[in-house]
């Protein structure tokens, strides 16, 4: 397959200023009719192209008159008729099959509905169209369906008329905003709705309906609040009203992406907007929160300004993570918030950044964009817009996002455009800015301070170096704003001079390769607290002794640096094969009974690298290591904090009433986080007894299918940790302590895990959101026994690949949130995931490519995992039939 390149890029020859869709909805026989004004805009030879895939094309009407078949050419990817005129109609009548498509793009059903899902390219899987996101146009559409089952009828914009045929019903819908076709949507079937108002602050009424699965209203209640709290904010954030009468969001259970931003009508993964206490974690909630905001931000991010071509994906979702990144910290403590960030960023993006999959914010070239919804494109984009609000500040951002609004509103925008918007409103050159978003890689900053005591002069040399990536073996410097601060060694603050004024901070930006940067007035030897709040992407190395970590670790004011020292740490403590947990245990021992940090900070800084981030620290990375030295750290610190982690613990009872708030949720997260702890510590001597039972586990590997392997372990008397877990699990009141407790015995396995799925199960059966969770927190369980449970969860009743989040439940829980069993060396985890993403690419490639990012950094990795992984992925790629999308990230993996 040829990839499609952004040098390509050519403005369309046709316009398409008005589009009238009629459905007739069924599920193997969709009759959809097309009918749309067509004005040229290219040469006057130029052939219109309409693209379409897997539809049966019934008739083709230009200007009325049925157009011949030797008047245009079919393909199965597209149309094309010649010889058209400068300004016509056409009519197309296609015919789909909703009820076959499980790839879940263009119309399909799920649970007996309709619904549909175009980004990127899934409107031309529902009728032929220039489906590109620069051909705006304004849709009239008309659904039909049985009254039957079908009770409710929706798509973008307006109701304007509905009405009845015998035993079908009609509605018809006008979305008054031009619209990229990837922003179409409409949604049939039997649904319950919560309703809500919201008054603009022009004093407009819009109605707010969230619609769900029939009985579970109640649970769009806090998406409702979410969706009020956001639409206020975007107000007085940002100054954008909404601008329709009407905002619908749909949940469904069968979905790709987390949710779509469609005008009017988001579709959202039921798992991102239903919520209660006994079905939702406080994780739950926050995500909920996040994504209604960010597809509502979108409303203006993304649909009133669209993307030129998707290239510039980036524009609407770097932005938009922003946004809603920014509106989260508003309601939950930026602090905290910028350290889940931060993490999720280092989780995702650096990994990717660092593999044969590093591609640029803005990709040069694609073979599926599908492949393209990366962390580097919505995080490493958000934080893009992160550091160009830092440079020019709050005031000045918020003018060049209202110009860049208002200059581009109703048009499909460029990253330029939106870089342009900063150079009107600063007169400065914003260009170097382009660098960020055409090189991949993640810059190092490397920093180094001499101190003059004489002079009290603190000079820093910095330097910057992006790492050669795929294609892109030279980089040039990108500008990097470095927030900067110092504590004296006792662990105080400490200002300085710079350019003339005394303060306890400073903004610098590198903007070279490098450069050297003189504090004055400093007035002993200091600790150095860079890039505070991270305040750009990078990778820093400053060589310090480790006692100024020890410092910010215990008193930066800078709340992100004070958790990034802990992390860094921890870090360098469990990789050296004889880092002592003992200072690190002082010093989070003083954090914990820190009276002025809040809960969800301490809770934070209560838990250790993963062992992904881990991973990521050491070359060649070797997985088993990772696990033993982190498990022996935490064992040691969980045993050094034992009588303060389970006071702390038993004075944070489990709260009665449940409120999803920031400040309850970060209590809950604390009490979590200790339990978490406590369960790491060695057995006490008086349940030595029991620590076999984890042996136990390991030998029911070998054991023949089908055989029960816990079930001797049942008569033994727990260990107290075993007793604390259970009762933890056993008392909880609400999801998020249930899943904590649940996930505590998953670490201790044994009897009372067993006992505990056991129970869940039979609670939650009925409960497909909550099912996934109990499949999810099996596949990560780090205990050897696990490669054969994933194979025996996979033949459960309940399991379903045609439901993404339920194969995700099992596949990507295990291969993104188990690395040690992932890993191990027989390499039976990656042949599973192997065949795992085989099996989905034959109906969902879109989300089978997703998993291949499990082998993306192979290379890094020591035998015999390297050669296990790089055997795959040559299996993978050999396979017959295979997807493009699943075809070009194996491939790009091996390059
Ligand atoms: N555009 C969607 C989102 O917001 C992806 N389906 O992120
Ligand atoms: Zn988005």
């Amino acid at each position: 397959a040829r990839p499609i390149r952004l040098t390509d890029y050519r403005a369309p020859d046709f316009v398409i200023p008005e589009t009238r869709l009629a459905f007739d909805l069924h599920p193997t026989q969709t009759q959809v009719k097309a009918t749309y004004r067509i004005e040229r805009r290219g040469a006057a030879d130029a052939p219109l192209v309409l693209l379409g895939e897997r539809l049966i094309l019934k008739t083709l009407r230009l200007d009325g008159v049925e157009v011949a078949p030797e008047a245009y050419a079919l393909t199965p990817e597209c149309l094309t008729l010649s010889g058209v005129p400068d300004r016509f109609t056409l009519e197309i009548d296609v015919e789909i099959n909703p009820q076959d498509n499980k790839m879940l793009e263009g119309l399909y059903m799920s649970s007996g509905r309709y619904c549909t899902q175009c980004e990127a390219e899934g409107f031309r899987k529902i009728v032929y169209f220039p489906d590109r996101p620069d051909v705006l146009s304004k849709y009239t559409v008309r659904l039909r369906a049985p009254k039957a089952g079908f009770p409710r009828l929706l798509s973008n914009g307006n109701l304007i008329d509905s009405g009845e045929e015998g035993t079908f019903h009609y509605a018809v819908w006008e979305d008054p905003f031009p619209k990229p076709a990837y922003l179409f949507a409409l949604v049939a079937g039997e649904l319950d709705v919560l309703e809500d108002r919201f008054v603009t602050m022009s004093g407009r009424t819009v109605d707010l309906k969230i619609f769900v699965d029939p009985g579970m209203s109640a649970r769009a209640a806090y998406a409702m609040d979410a969706l009020k709290r956001s639409m206020r904010w975007d107000e007085e954030t940002y100054g954008r009203e909404y601008d329709l009468h009407l905002f619908m969001i749909v949940a469904v259970r069968d979905f790709n992406f987390g949710a779509m931003e469609n005008k009017g009508l988001n579709i959202f993964n039921a798992s991102l907007l239903l919520a209660d206490a006994q079905t939702a974690t406080d994780l739950d909630y926050e995500r909920i929160e996040s994504v209604v905001a960010h597809e509502y931000f979108h409303n203006w991010s993304g649909n009133r300004v669209t993307c030129r071509d998707w290239f510039q994906l980036c524009l609407k979702e770097g932005l938009t993570v922003f946004r809603d990144q920014s509106f989260s910290g508003d309601q939950r403590g930026h602090a905290v918030q910028r350290i889940k960030d931060v993490k999720m960023l280092r989780a995702r993006q650096f990994p990717e950044d660092a593999g044969p999959l590093a591609h640029p914010v803005r990709p040069a070239a694609y073979l599926k964009i599908d492949n393209f919804y990366t962390a580097t494109i919505y995080e490493k984009g958000a934080e893009i817009v992160g550091m160009l609000k830092t440079v020019v500040g709050a005031e000045t951002y918020r003018r060049a996002l209202d110009h860049y609004f208002e200059t581009h509103d109703g048009t499909a925008a460029t990253l330029e455009d939106f870089l342009s918007s900063f150079e009107a409103v600063t007169g400065q050159d914003f260009s170097p800015w382009l660098k960020w978003y055409v090189q991949a890689g993640t810059p190092v900053l490397s920093l180094s301070a001499t101190y003059d005591g004489d002079t009290q002069r603190l000079t820093l040399t910095v330097s910057q170096m992006t790492p050669p990536t795929p294609a892109q073996a030279h980089k040039a410097p990108v500008p990097i704003p470095v927030r900067l601060g110092l504590l004296s060694g006792a662990g105080a603050p400490l200002s300085f001079r710079f350019a003339g004024e005394t303060v306890p901070e400073a903004l610098f930006v590198l903007t070279e390769a490098r450069a050297q940067w003189v504090l004055e007035d400093v007035t002993e030897a200091p600790v150095i607290s860079a890039l505070r709040g991270f305040s750009a992407p990078v990778k820093l190395t400053l060589t310090e002794p480790e006692a100024h970590r020890f410092a910010r670790f215990r008193g930066d004011p800078d709340p992100f640096n004070r958790w990034e020292a802990a992390q860094s740490l921890a870090k360098a403590l469990i990789l050296d094969p004889h880092g002592a947990a003992a200072d690190y245990a002082e010093a989070l021992r003083a954090t914990l009974t820190d009276p002025t940090l809040d809960a969800a900070f301490k809770a934070l800084m209560t838990g250790l690298p993963t062992e992904m981030d881990l991973a990521q620290s050491l070359t060649p990375v070797d997985p088993a290591f990772i696990h033993t030295r982190r498990k022996a750290f935490k064992a040691e610190l969980a045993a050094a904090l034992k009588t303060d982690a389970e006071a702390l613990y038993a004075a944070l009872p489990a709260e009665t009433t449940f409120s999803p708030d920031a400040a309850s949720a970060g209590r809950r997260a604390l009490r979590n986080a200790l339990l978490d702890l406590i369960v790491a510590a060695p057995d006490s001597d008086a349940d030595r007894s029991e620590a076999t039972s984890d042996q136990a586990g390991a030998q029911a590997v070998r054991r023949p299918e089908g055989e029960a392997p816990l079930e001797r372990d049942a008569a033994k008397p727990l260990s107290a940790k075993q007793k604390i877990a259970k009762a933890h699990y056993h008392d909880a009141r609400n999801m998020t302590d249930m899943m904590a407790g649940l996930s505590a015995l998953s670490q201790i396995h044994g009897a009372a895990y067993q006992d505990a799925l056991e129970d869940f199960y039979a609670r939650f059966k009925s409960e497909p959101l909550v099912l996934d969770k109990w499949f999810a927190v099996q596949a990560a369980c780090p205990h050897p026994e696990t490669l054969s449970r994933v194979r025996r969860l996979i033949t459960h009743p309940d399991f379903d690949r045609k439901v993404p989040n339920r194969w995700r439940a099992v596949a990507q829980a295990f291969a993104a949130n188990n690395p040690a069993i992932f890993h191990d060396a027989s390499g039976e985890g990656y042949a599973f995931i192997a065949e795992e993403i085989l099996s989905v690419d034959r109906f969902n490639p879109m989300t089978a490519a997703r998993l291949i990012e499990a082998f993306g950094g192979f290379k890094r990795y020591a035998e015999p995992h390297r050669g296990l992984m790089q055997a795959v992925l040559e299996r993978i790629l050999g396979t017959e039939g295979l997807s493009k999308n699943v075809a070009e990230l194996a491939g790009k993996a091996l390059a």
